[in-house]
């Protein structure tokens, strides 16, 4: 039987204080509310037209190895449904992620924890939105830190934190989880659902539903999906931004980065 956790939203102010840390390990996430401002959820937005207006236009594929994955918008236009490595194309974003806010976020990590713009595939954009001909409208069930299985090591303890850049309830699809299964060991993690495949509701889930400028916090081994949209068009546009922290030693990407093999599959995963 899994307790359901209470939709609680907490204020990030620093290091996890022990209510947070307590929900945090029983649940496998947490939820905080108004981390950025609705002008700079904003600017945050323009910053991301600009980048995907210059990959589009010049046919970019890769970014450090990474493949960008391209789909369809409202209108026929292509868009960029994951962005990798964000903040490298973005002044006002390495700006923003510099601010005195997100060291909170990485004590509320812990202290041996960075911020890992330049590892893995940096910071993350997804915008899923739900129109016919869209490749993005929905993902399956799956734990983040099987990655770390394709790089051939047990899976490393690894937060991923979440900024929502719109108004993510049940009508946009919204994250879901199963409480507490980050601490479900190994087999589980590997087994315990089609990795990807499966989009069925579980009795189990809870839908965490978030407000723009919000910031979530899940462990990276606890299952999870993005539900499908009832909303479509335009108005089912649902955008998050995954910050990662990370431990362990420093592996920075560049141009020269090899694809990884978790990533060569992906798209028809995806
Ligand atoms: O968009 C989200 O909230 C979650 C996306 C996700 O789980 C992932 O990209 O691994
Ligand atoms: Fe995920």
């Amino acid at each position: 039987m899994i307790l359901q956790p209470p939709p609680t939203r907490f204020v990030l102010r620093g290091a996890l204080d022990a209510e947070q840390r307590d929900f945090l390990d029983t649940f496998g996430f947490l939820h905080f509310r108004g981390f950025a401002s609705p002008a700079e959820v904003e600017e945050i937005r323009a910053s991301l037209r600009a980048i995907e207006a210059d990959w589009t236009q010049s046919g970019r594929q890769y970014v450090n190895g990474i493949p960008i994955r391209y789909g369809t918008g409202e209108d026929g236009a292509k868009l960029v449904n994951r962005f990798a490595f964000t903040s490298l194309f973005s002044p006002r974003l390495r700006e923003f992620l510099a601010e005195p806010r997100w060291e909170a976020v990485r004590l509320a990590c812990g202290e041996q924890f960075r911020l890992g713009d330049r590892e893995k595939d940096g910071v993350v954009v997804n915008q899923f939105i739900n129109v016919p001909g869209s490749r993005y409208k929905r993902l399956g069930w799956h734990v983040d830190s099987l990655r770390d299985l394709f790089y051939g090591r047990l899976p490393q303890p690894m937060l991923n934190v979440g900024l929502y850049l719109d108004d993510s309830h049940r009508d946009k699809g919204a994250l879901r989880i199963l409480p507490g299964s980050h601490r479900q060991g190994l087999f589980k993690m590997l087994f315990g659902k089609w990795h990807f495949i499966d989009h069925r509701d579980d009795p189990r889930e809870t839908i965490l539903e978030a407000d723009a400028g919000d910031l979530t916090l899940h462990d990276g081994r606890a299952w999870h999906r993005v539900g499908r949209a009832l909303l479509t068009g335009q108005a089912s546009l649902r955008r998050t931004m995954y910050v990662p922290f990370l431990t362990g030693p420093y592996e920075p990407k560049s141009e020269t980065s090899p694809v990884p093999f978790y990533h060569r599959f992906g798209k028809v995963l995806g």
